[in-house]
């Protein structure tokens, strides 16, 4: 018999183990069995922290407590799932903090293109106390927001052509390319103010949507679109990192009530501790990512500081728009956090 190797792709880049866990037993304070749904892959570093997490909270309660993890959307997208936190329906998710300014609109700060430039600085601003601000903003939602992660610098997908400046997004000799974006107004407003044809959609809904042409393209860290192998779908990627998007993970405000003291404060501490994971997990994951998508395939269009710049003043207009409506305050108390990471 002949046997037909396909080419080998590594699953993942060569990751970080999680922390040692450590802290005694508490006392038994119940038993609980928790359920997350979140929209990524089981390969992305949001499932593999929310493992952790699990981990954290199964050992510190002798197992009392048990994290039950939904991947792929099954449970509903971003905006249903946190529409089930707040009736009780599900116990925890872990959304873009983009759709979560129907919430907290001062989280659409994160939303402006091109206002982080670091993955230092924008760790500085989800760990600063304006960020921890917004957290608690969702007191009276439903919604407990424990903490921030990173989803990460966001580059731009298609299956139409290649894209190395604005007037490629907008198509001048052909049409506009047709862009998926979170529900989110800024993002919309980015797409449209670049001449792309923006459509807001579940994630869940998005590869048959790209695989089925409704879209020609989207816009996801490299992780995300490896790991929910986007490139099956799309041939052509750019490196525009034109906003970083953080994640939120949220529990239900009915689950939080039903913990005792104890046991919140495990869960408050244990989200903090899988977040930084997450973070570590994402930033060995960026690059990697992107290698590996060009090796499957993709074709990937690096930008040089001049093009980062035809995009960045292309979508000046956005600020013009929104700056005085999330805050012009607001958004230099981030800048000033941010350039202070800049410089450490
Ligand atoms: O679990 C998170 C995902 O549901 C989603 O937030 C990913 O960035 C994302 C997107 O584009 O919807």
């Amino acid at each position: 018999a002949t046997l037909t190797l396909g080419m080998a792709h590594a699953q993942s880049p060569e990751l970080s183990d999680p922390p040692a866990i450590d802290g005694a037993v508490l006392d038994d304070h119940g038993s609980h069995t928790i359920r997350m749904g979140i929209g990524l892959a089981e390969t992305s570093p949001q499932y593999l922290s929310s493992r952790y997490f699990a981990d954290i909270l199964a050992q510190r309660t002798d197992g009392r407590i048990t994290v039950n993890i939904f991947p792929n959307s099954q449970l509903g997208d971003d905006v249903q799932m946190m529409e089930m936190l707040q009736t009780g329906t599900l116990d925890m998710s872990y959304p873009s903090s983009s759709p979560a300014t129907t919430y907290v609109s001062e989280l659409a700060v994160f939303d402006l293109p091109f206002l982080l430039p670091t993955r230092e600085a924008a760790i500085a601003v989800m760990n600063s106390d304006v960020a921890q601000e917004m957290l608690d903003a969702f007191e009276g939602t439903g919604i407990k927001a424990l903490t921030f992660s990173e989803n990460g610098y966001r580059q731009l997908s298609n299956s139409a052509r290649p894209v190395a400046s604005p007037d490629d997004v907008a198509g001048l000799d052909v049409r506009g390319l047709s862009v998926r974006t979170m529900e989110n107004p800024v993002h919309l407003s980015i797409w449209e103010t670049l001449g792309a044809n923006p459509t807001p959609m579940a994630f869940g809904e998005l590869f048959s949507a790209m695989e089925q042409g409704v879209v020609d393209g989207q816009e996801n860290p490299w992780s995300t679109i490896l790991t929910s192998n986007f490139h099956e779908v799309q041939d052509y990627g750019s490196e525009t990192r034109h906003v970083y998007t953080p994640f939120i993970m949220m529990m239900s405000e009915r689950t939080w009530d039903r913990l005792a003291p104890e046991y919140q404060e495990l869960v408050q501490d244990a989200a903090r501790k899988s977040a930084e994971y997450e973070i570590q997990l994402a930033a060995e994951y960026d690059d990697w990512s992107r290698d590996q998508l060009e090796e499957r395939g993709m074709q990937i269009t690096r930008l040089d500081d001049d093009q980062i710049a035809a995009f960045q003043e292309a979508v000046q207009p956005v600020y013009d728009e929104w700056a005085p409506r999330i805050g012009e305050d607001l958004i230099a108390s981030i800048q000033e956090i941010a350039n202070a990471a800049g410089n450490e």
